[in-house]
């Protein structure tokens, strides 16, 4: 008879291993709150564990998007790219990791299935997909916005014979597709990426697109030890920029309208911000280009000029150009040279508009017009957006309320961190949070967590939950700040929108579209208002 493994208890369980559970484990450490981790992968790093395809890298600066809480770390760790690849972000979570000693409190291939609330004696009771069970008192979800691959809807997927995979499940040992051909469904962020990479050296690159993106160049540059030295010099002046970016980039807004300027002196703008390197076209443009039509049209007709210029076949150029979307209102994907993959001779790009998948055969996708045979097939068809990370787990909290059913319209919570029938439930980036360039989300989310959990400690504090009056004001706000904003009138992850997963074919409000800084304002005056705005119970 196989004996039943005994359920282990522990204070306080963080679920995922990624840039904000690391540093969710650190903290509590510091704290001397005694914590564990369960990561689904076996090993750290979250996003930057899973999507090793090739040609994933940063679209924020390295030396924006690294920790900042340890002066020794920032000393020790030298970005070799302005813009790193996977490889070496997950190295820097591993030294991390290793620098902190917080590997031995991360267990590693532990899925969490459930988390169920057990109100008789105020624990969660969770439990991985090996049938693991612990009882915690407090539960910290790290898991990501974007974590929960989703394939196409095509009929036939399992049946090709070649070598497929999505793009967030790259395995660890890789894919030869070196002089074969290879099929690319999906042109968001990632696919873009794969393409530029894979179109370097795949026998033959089709791409199959249903919708084009904006997009506008990287500009990555490699980093030598002298350079190294001066950004690690202006650390405190980078950081403290980031601190008053709406999206905690080190990108501002222009306060000026596009309409202050002459066309000549727009076009100048663009242009300087077009070849600077990051998201300064996206991020450092006039103030209204994403709230008033006019001024992004004048924008995304900008950059249509550039595709046209990169792009040698006009008819491939129109297809690269959205007609659906102005520049900027889904998320920009940046790029090195990857218009220019569509003058290659061995790339073809499909437009789904004109011939549709059927279904994908033995050997390979087959569209409404022909059947082409592939040896490798990559889905870069995105992630059941912020809340599918949570739909993933059966969480349920009190009087049996499952968090799936609560948010199918929508989520509700209050700033983000808390749900009302969910106590001690506390959510680092969660859905109504501020995202943005997402480590320095991330360092605030979990410290305010930290604080809270010690807070708690050190009150005798047994339960935290949000308010339902909490809750429906900081509900109200996040739609109230959305209002105006051009990116609700797109779909995409950003309004909680994919076309392959049930009940989120409409948009929904799933992040805060104010200001980071505005959104830190109001978490620190919960903070420093002893957290009356919470219910805390002793
Ligand atoms: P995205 O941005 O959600 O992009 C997914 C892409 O896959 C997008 O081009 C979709 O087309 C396409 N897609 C989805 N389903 C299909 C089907 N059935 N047929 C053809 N094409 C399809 O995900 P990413 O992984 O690129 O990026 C997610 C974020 O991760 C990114 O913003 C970064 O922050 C990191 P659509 O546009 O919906 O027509």
């Amino acid at each position: 008879m196989g004996s039943i493994a005994a359920e282990q208890n522990v204070e306080v369980l963080v679920i995922g291993a990624g840039i904000s559970g690391i540093y969710m484990l650190y903290k509590l450490r510091e704290l001397n709150i005694s914590a564990r981790v369960l990561e689904a992968g076996s090993g750290a790093g979250g996003t930057w564990y899973w999507n090793r395809y090739p040609g994933a890298r940063f679209d924020s600066e390295s030396w924006t998007y690294c920790y900042s809480f340890s002066k020794d770390l920032l000393n020790e760790w030298d970005w070799k790219e302005h813009f790193a690849p996977q490889a070496e972000t997950e190295s820097y979570l591993n030294f991390v990791v290793d620098k902190f000693n917080l590997r031995e409190g991360i267990q590693f291939q532990s899925r969490v299935s459930s988390a169920h609330y057990d109100y008789s004696h105020n624990q969660w009771k969770v439990t991985t997909e090996s049938g693991e069970v612990f009882n915690t008192h407090f539960l910290v979800t790290a898991i990501g916005s974007l974590t929960n691959p989703v394939l196409p809807r095509i009929p036939g997927i399992t049946k090709f014979k070649g070598t497929w995979t999505h793009t967030g499940l790259w395995p660890k040992e890789g894919i030869d597709y070196a002089g074969k051909r290879v099929a690319v469904v999906g042109t968001g962020a990632t696919g873009i990426q794969t393409i530029q990479e894979v179109a370097k050296s795949a026998g033959t690159l089709t791409v199959f697109q249903r919708r084009p993106n904006w997009c506008s160049p990287l500009g990555n540059r490699k980093i030598d030890a002298k350079e190294m030295e001066s950004i690690r010099a202006r650390y405190d002046e980078i950081f403290s920029i980031c601190k008053t970016t709406p999206g905690c980039f080190v990108h501002q807004f222009d306060s000026r309208s596009v309409f202050d300027v002459s066309p000549e002196e727009r076009e100048a703008f663009w242009e300087k911000h077009y070849y600077e390197p990051g998201f300064g076209l996206w991020m450092g443009n006039f103030r209204d280009v994403y709230t008033d039509k006019k001024a992004n049209a004048l924008l995304s007709e900008y950059v249509a000029k550039k595709v046209r210029e990169r792009v040698k076949d006009p008819k491939v150029a129109d297809k690269l150009i959205p007609t659906d979307h102005g520049f900027g209102t889904r998320r920009v994907p940046l790029e090195t040279q990857y218009l220019e993959v569509y003058n290659q001779g061995n790339v073809e790009l499909v437009d789904l508009n004109e011939e549709s998948i059927e279904r994908v055969t033995e050997k390979g996708i087959k569209t409404s017009k022909q059947e082409r045979e592939f040896d490798v097939i990559i889905y870069a068809t995105g992630f059941d957006p912020v809340t599918g990370s949570f739909n993933a787990i059966d969480i349920v909290g009190v009087d049996g309320q499952r968090l799936k059913e609560l948010w199918a319209p929508g989520p509700k919570t209050q700033l983000g961190f808390l749900v009302s029938g969910f106590p001690n439930m506390l959510m680092a980036m969660g859905p109504h949070s501020a995202l943005g360039n997402f480590p320095r989300s991330i360092e605030y989310s979990v410290e305010w967590i930290a604080n809270l959990l010690g807070y708690a400690r050190d009150n005798g504090i047994s339960v935290i939950e949000a308010t339902e009056k909490g809750q429906k004001e900081w509900t109200d706000h996040v739609r109230t700040c959305s209002e105006g904003l051009l990116v609700n009138d797109v779909d995409s992850w950003i309004t909680g929108v994919n076309s392959n997963v049930d009940g989120k074919k409409t948009r929904t409000l799933v992040i805060f579209n104010g200001s980071a800084v505005d959104y830190r304002a109001r978490c620190d005056k919960v903070a420093r208002d002893q957290y009356k705005e919470l219910s805390l119970k002793i």
